[in-house]
Order: structure tokens, then C-alpha cells, then sequence
């Protein structure tokens, strides 16, 4: 593991000060190689696949509200399942559309520290693992967490992808 954190990029900063406000004080790793997909990210930090965090945006085909799915690095989401747990079909948002709603950019949107409260929800497989690894803010910064703690801090809704 190579850590190059100083100083931390600004996107980064925010989350450090997202997790603070929780309560959780994460170690915000900036790797030198890129952790923009869960494959790289495992790489990165050495651990699992299925302990990363994919921070997934869809949007509500009839509410147009954004929903963020906290899914393991190992799985895919099955989208009408998805729907079925949260209560209403599922569009793919474009790039510009996740930015928006989350003010984080693809490959390093964070499961907390967006720019609104999202309605959150968690694949339970990653609660499997004690620790898991999540994207905090730039497609080559993580922070490990205890998803215990994942799951309380963002409220998720546990659901099976
Ligand atoms: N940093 C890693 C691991 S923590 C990460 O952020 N992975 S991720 O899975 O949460 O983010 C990548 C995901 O963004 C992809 O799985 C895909 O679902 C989504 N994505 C990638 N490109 C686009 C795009 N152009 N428009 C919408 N969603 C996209």
C-alpha cells in the first residue's frame, strides 16, 4: 500500500469531514495506481473484492429521485430485484446526472458526504466481511471502515442485490 495523503485532494477533504460529523475517523488512503474500479481497488488495498464498496447511483423511473445502492465489489445488481426492494423501477443516470446528485464524480463517489441526503441502501453480503473499503471522493482515494459502522452512518436499508 502506497500512501501519498498530503496534502488530501479537496474531494477528499470533504469526506474526511463528512466522517468526522459521523463520528468515524477513517484513514483516507491516496493510492498511487487507480482504485476507479472495484477490481482495482481490491488490488490497491489488498484485500478481497467483495470487501470494496461500489457506490452506485440509479434514478427512480417515476420519482426521477436518485438512490444510492452500497453493493460488495463481487456482485452485480440484478436492477428489477433492486427495484422491487426499494419500491419503484430503476434508471441508469448518466455521469452528469450522479455528479449532480452527489457532487462526487464517477469512480470515487463516497457511501456518505454527498452534497444531499440520499435514501441509501446496502448489499448484505458486505456485511459478511468486518471490514470493507470505500471510495472517499477521487478515483484513487479509499478509506477503510467497519461496515457495521458503513451500515449505521449512512442508515442503509439492507437489501440482496
Ligand atoms: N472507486 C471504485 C471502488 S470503491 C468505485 O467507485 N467503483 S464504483 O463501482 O462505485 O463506481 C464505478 C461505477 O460507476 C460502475 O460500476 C458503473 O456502475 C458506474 N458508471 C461508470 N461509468 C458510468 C457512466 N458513464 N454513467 C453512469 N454510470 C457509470
Amino acid at each position: 500500500m502506497t500512501d501519498l495523503d498530503n496534502p488530501l485532494p479537496s474531494s477528499a477533504g470533504r469526506v474526511a469531514a463528512a466522517a468526522r460529523k459521523l463520528g468515524l475517523s477513517p484513514h483516507i488512503v491516496t493510492m498511487a495506481s487507480s482504485t476507479r474500479t472495484a477490481e482495482e481497488a481490491a488490488a490497491a488495498c489488498r484485500c478481497e473484492v467483495g470487501q470494496i464498496v461500489k457506490s452506485l447511483v440509479f434514478r427512480g423511473a417515476s420519482s426521477g429521485m436518485p438512490y444510492l445502492l452500497l453493493v460488495s465489489g463481487k456482485n452485480r445488481v440484478d436492477e428489477q430485484k433492486a427495484a422491487q426492494a426499494i419500491g419503484e423501477a430503476l434508471l441508469r443516470p448518466d455521469a452528469a446526472y450522479v455528479r449532480a446528485a452527489t457532487g462526487f464524480a464517477i469512480g470515487g463517489i463516497p457511501p456518505f458526504g454527498h452534497d444531499q441526503p440520499l435514501k441509501t441502501f446496502m448489499d448484505a453480503d458486505l456485511l459478511d466481511y468486518a471490514d470493507v473499503w470505500a471510495a472517499a471522493g477521487t478515483p484513487n482515494c479509499v478509506m477503510q471502515l467497519a461496515s457495521r459502522d458503513l451500515q449505521a452512518k449512512t442508515g442503509a436499508i439492507q437489501i440482496s442485490v
